[in-house]
């Protein structure tokens, strides 16, 4: 089974002003497409390398499969924590958790972006769920799959490579990272968080 590029849940210009749409055009049609076609390719590969039995380029498509495989899931994520009618702050579980673990939102929206502005090179600022330690945190994750705990599942995520932003707000990463909060879904991220409590899915090490 092929890996397939999710469309978009909304108008290429639904997030103006604060994502224009050119840069999303390319982001989604160009950029994500890209990743989907990388996992496909490091799967066939390696199937390629099993029924062979000659695995010398393993390492190369261990790689890539990491890579892409994370790219594809971190953006298909991200087309959906954003919305049109987004921003605000979140609600009930949710916001009970953040206010727990990060001592207010506030906190936490000051943690979150400053790990977004601060991300060395291409990467993601990420909120996740670790079901094992019952806890949130924020991962300054480096290209699309490194710096995260195993097992964390990935609720909301902010893409701070340059192919997200450069056309619009050029090295002003910081910008973009503002105007990004006028379109968080916390409706999204209060589903998936609801989904990855969900008891009996996986239970805490203890
Ligand atoms: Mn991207």
């Amino acid at each position: 089974m092929k890996h397939e590029l999710p469309p978009l849940p909304y108008d290429y210009n639904a997030l103006e002003p604060h994502y224009d749409e050119q840069t999303v055009r390319l982001h989604h049609d160009k950029h994500h497409a890209a990743y989907v076609a990388g996992l496909n390719t490091a799967e066939e590969k390696l199937a390629e390398e099993r029924q062979a039995g000659n695995f010398d380029a393993v390492q190369h498509w261990e790689k890539q499969l990491a890579f892409h495989g994370s790219g594809n899931l971190l953006h298909t994520l991200f087309w959906h924590n954003m919305s049109p009618n987004g921003g605000g702050e979140p609600e009930g579980d949710l916001k009970a958790q953040i206010e727990k673990d990060f001592g207010g939102f506030e906190a936490f929206k000051k943690q979150f972006s400053e790990a977004a502005v601060k991300v060395e090179g291409s990467g993601w600022a990420l909120l996740g769920w670790m079901p094992a330690f019952e806890k949130l945190y924020i991962f300054q994750v480096e290209n699309h799959q490194k710096l995260t705990i195993w097992g964390v599942q990935p609720l909301l995520v902010l893409d701070v490579w340059e192919h997200a932003y450069y056309l619009k707000y050029q090295n002003r990463r910081a910008e973009w990272v503002e105007a990004w909060w006028n379109l968080a879904n916390w409706e999204d991220v209060a589903m998936r968080f609801a989904d990855a409590k969900r008891p009996g899915t996986t239970p805490p090490m203890r």
